[in-house]
């Protein structure tokens, strides 16, 4: 049966590297996939052009594209929504004017889901600030239930795997029981405690304690603004990349693999209950699952409240707001 895909912010950069994968089945293998692209007015001539790109892969995974800039066009009968577009900080704007300018767009999309979406649709926000811009949709759509909202910190868990298996010299492959917690901010921590590689401790392979603290976390927090400096740009690809495995996995299952996710907190961790937090997670049968039972170490459980104290204060300032 056709899969039926939106994306929003569909003429951006993210935009570019995701529709031709989605288009040639990355996620939903053979089956047919509609895709549902919305965009604002301004931008939809150049979503024109991506269209006419499209057409001219001549796909056979892809059904149909559809362009919009209604989103309850987009999101009708949506299996996924994949919430790219946001508005980015212009020079000289606080963090309330971010979240108000984002809580504007993700609550008309929030209500826009809960009115037309599919029964089954899943939804993962790229667009940032991710976390609370899920918060916010999520809350806008009381009629779909709140663990199909997530946010995305599979590009986090991606940046640390890369990281740790370099270091390691082991391949990425092999590496397990990473996860990253908290905000997809620079408060994020990325936690290797538990990662093994062929059974093996990753961090006994390393055997350096300094280099998680001084390198290994930095870094990987930081990588989105390193990419920035390098190339003029922020992550595309890369992101793009991580979306598709996000939604790939959230279908398909992880066989038992941890990976990381924002999803809603059930007060897991000291995580207060609602907040969206990324979390290690494995999914079967279409459901995601935080793990849970995990000892935390007094560094670790620091880091990761740091985090979850900075979500709990955008959700207070969104509340503030009058968008929650
Ligand atoms: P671009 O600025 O290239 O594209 C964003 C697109 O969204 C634009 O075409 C714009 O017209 C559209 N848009 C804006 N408001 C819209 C609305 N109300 N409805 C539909 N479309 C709308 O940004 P891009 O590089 O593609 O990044 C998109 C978002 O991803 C940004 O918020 C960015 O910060 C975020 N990222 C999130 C990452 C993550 O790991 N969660 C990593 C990469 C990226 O930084």
């Amino acid at each position: 049966m056709t899969k039926t895909i939106a994306v929003t912010g569909a003429a951006g950069q993210i935009g570019y590297a995701l529709l031709f994968r989605l288009a040639a089945g990355a996620v939903y293998g053979d089956e047919p996939v509609r895709l549902r692209l919305l965009e604002i007015p301004p931008a939809l001539p150049a979503l024109e052009g991506v269209v006419m790109e499209l057409d001219d892969c001549a796909f056979n995974t892809l059904a149909a594209v559809d362009i919009t800039d209604d989103p309850r066009t987009a999101f009708d009968g949506a299996d996924a929504a994949l919430l790219v577009g946001a508005r980015p900080r212009a020079k000289g704007m606080e963090r309330a004017d971010l979240l108000e300018a984002n809580g504007a767009i993700f609550s008309a999309q929030g209500k826009a889901l809960g009115e037309v979406a599919g029964s089954d649709i899943r939804v993962v926000v790229t667009g940032n600030p991710a976390n609370t811009n899920a918060l916010i949709a999520s809350t806008h759509a009381p009629d779909i239930p709140a663990a199909r909202f997530t946010a995305l910190t599979r590009l986090d868990h991606n940046r640390a795997l890369a990281q740790l298996a370099a270091r390691a010299q082991v391949p990425v492959s092999t590496i397990e029981h990473l996860a990253i917690w908290g905000n997809h901010s620079a408060s994020q921590y990325p936690d290797a405690t538990r990662a093994t590689a062929g059974g093996r401790r990753v961090l006994d392979i390393i055997d350096d304690e300094a280099w998680v603290r001084e390198h290994f976390i930095p870094t990987v927090a930081q990588r989105g603004a390193a990419i920035i400096a390098a190339r003029g740009a922020s992550s595309a690809a890369s992101a793009a990349n991580a979306t598709i495995e996000h939604l790939r996995d959230w279908v398909h299952g992880t066989s038992g693999q941890w990976v990381s996710m924002a999803v809603p907190s059930n007060g897991e961790y000291g995580v207060p209950e609602g907040l969206i937090s990324s979390f290690p997670c494995t999914v079967a049968g279409g459901e995601h699952r935080i793990v849970e039972g995990l000892e935390i170490d007094t560094f670790s459980q620091a880091r990761i409240d740091a985090s979850v104290a900075e979500l709990a204060e955008e959700r207070e300032a969104t509340r503030a707001l009058g968008l929650l």
